[in-house]
């Protein structure tokens, strides 16, 4: 169970594959993203880096959905203009908080267990910004 960290440039091309994966808002169980039936990645492992954007008034993670495995860690970056968190949904299984991260910054969190867990940006929740990691 190594932890894979890869620069977002890496990354980046990657994302950009499966951006499709989330652009519903509607909400699962515990108000989480939406999609989990849109999570398609196919491999179990296919980036352990998100992005958190506000370009032209759009605020998203990407990929909305991400599917990792035991014990690898999630790098979010804000690549955005405006300041964002990366904040685990109320009742999700698992508890994590960026808190506030300014432009270039990063929040990285390692899953340790199988499960789903949705989680939103304080500050633009109202706008959709949510997104599930699906831990296998
Ligand atoms: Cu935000």
């Amino acid at each position: 169970m190594s932890k894979k960290r890869f620069v977002f440039s890496v990354a980046l091309a990657g994302l950009l594959l499966i951006a499709g994966c989330g652009s519903s808002s509607s909400s699962n169980g515990y108000g989480g993203n939406n999609n989990n039936t849109g999570c398609t990645v196919s491999t179990a492992v296919a980036t352990t880096s998100v992005s958190a954007s506000d370009a032209n008034g759009h605020y998203v993670f990407t990929p909305s959905c991400i599917k990792i495995s035991s014990g690898q860690t999630v790098i979010w970056t804000n690549t955005g203009t405006m300041p964002h968190t990366a904040t685990s949904d109320s009742g999700a299984p698992v508890t994590f908080d960026s808190k506030n991260l300014s432009p270039g910054q990063t929040f990285s969190f390692t899953f340790t267990a199988p499960e789903t867990i949705g989680y939103h940006c304080t500050y633009h929740v109202s706008f959709g910004m949510k997104g599930t990691v699906i831990v296998q």
